[in-house]
């Protein structure tokens, strides 16, 4: 049997998981969203191209919760994105109170799904998801390091002249301006980032402006677009997490799970490797961090813990 793949949210990232989901035949689709049209009308266009494209999936758009009964993986959009000069966490008092609505209506009719969470700020959401649905916390989790660590590469491969596939490399911590590259782990063609450096091969100063560039990478787009934010590799980042799932895959990726006790945190989300297989979050790996990385990570941490402390003053529910 097909699996059953819901998005709550049809908007931008909505849509482009629902056509990406389609295009790989990952499983039938259900488009939520309060705006009904837009899922529909989504859906329809998107199943409209199964014949140009050749893929046999249902796709269907709703604003009823009660299609969304048993599905195996849900991908959370819903809320709002930033504007132009606004910070991810301007948009955690709305975003809170979409979420509690969310976590709810999976809670009573998906509480076996695999659950991926995207909306922002993305690291509180994601544990408030957590919080307010009871699902086990291996089965909620939130994409961004894929993404952080997608955009870091990529501004590499361009300064460097290699393609994406040779560069290893990850970005952990919250998903804000806090975020952690992980210089020592970074590897272009097998070379540690580091002897690249030495050998002149790409300046540190450069280096540094392409970690800054991609911890500013959601900004940089959202000030293009001038309407609403990224969503392409979003999405692209949120596929990986669901196809590892769904064909228990177990990739190992950089998403927000919960820490209970690895690198010396408790009862907080943030960005960490993990393993993704059909038990959802199977294991948190637990890197060796150098000296400075370390710092970076406990400073992102923490300001991901003071945020949660926001969001319980909003909700004392947290
Ligand atoms: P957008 O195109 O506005 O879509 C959001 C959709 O949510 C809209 O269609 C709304 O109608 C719908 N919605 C609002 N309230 C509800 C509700 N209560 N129930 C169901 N649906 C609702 O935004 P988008 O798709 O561009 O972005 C969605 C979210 O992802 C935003 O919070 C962004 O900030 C976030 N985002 C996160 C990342 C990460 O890397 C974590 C990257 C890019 C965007």
């Amino acid at each position: 049997m097909r699996k059953k793949i819901t998005l709550i949210g049809a908007g931008q990232i909505g849509g482009t998981l629902a056509h990406l989901i389609a295009l790989k035949e990952l499983g039938d689709v259900v488009l939520f969203d309060v705006a009904a049209g837009i899922a529909k009308g989504k859906a329809l266009d998107i199943a409209q191209s199964s014949p140009v494209n050749g893929f046999n999936v249902n796709l269907i758009g709703t604003d009823n919760y009660d299609d969304t009964k048993s599905s195996d993986v849900i991908i959370i959009t819903a809320g709002v994105p930033r504007k132009p000069g606004m910070t991810r966490d301007d948009l955690l008092e709305i975003n809170l109170k979409i979420i509690k609505q969310v976590a709810e209506n999976i809670k009573s009719r998906s509480p076996s799904a695999f659950v991926i969470c995207i909306t922002n700020p993305l690291d509180v959401i994601v544990m408030a998801l957590q919080k307010y649905s009871g699902l086990p916390k291996n089965k909620v989790v939130g994409m961004a390091g894929i993404l952080d660590s997608s955009r870091f590469i990529y501004f590499l491969s361009k300064e460097l002249k290699v393609p994406t596939q040779n560069i290893k490399s990850f970005v952990l911590g919250g998903h804000g301006d806090s975020m952690v590259a992980m210089l020592g782990s970074t590897e272009v063609n097998g070379k540690k980032i580091s002897d690249l450096v030495k050998e002149g091969k790409i300046k540190q100063e450069t280096l540094e402006e392409i970690v800054e560039r991609t911890k500013k990478g959601g900004a940089e787009i959202v000030k293009l677009l001038e309407k609403g934010s990224a969503y392409y590799a979003p999405a692209a980042s949120g596929i990986e997490m669901a196809e590892s799932y769904l064909k228990d895959l177990k990739k190992q990726v950089p998403c927000a799970a919960y820490l209970n006790g690895e690198y010396g945190f408790k009862n907080i989300y943030a960005g960490v490797p993990i393993i993704i297989g059909k038990n959802g979050v199977e294991k948190i790996i637990e890197l060796n961090l150098n000296q400075e990385e370390k710092k970076a990570f406990t400073y992102s941490v923490n300001s991901v813990m003071e945020l949660y402390k926001n969001a319980q003053k909003i909700d004392p529910d947290l």
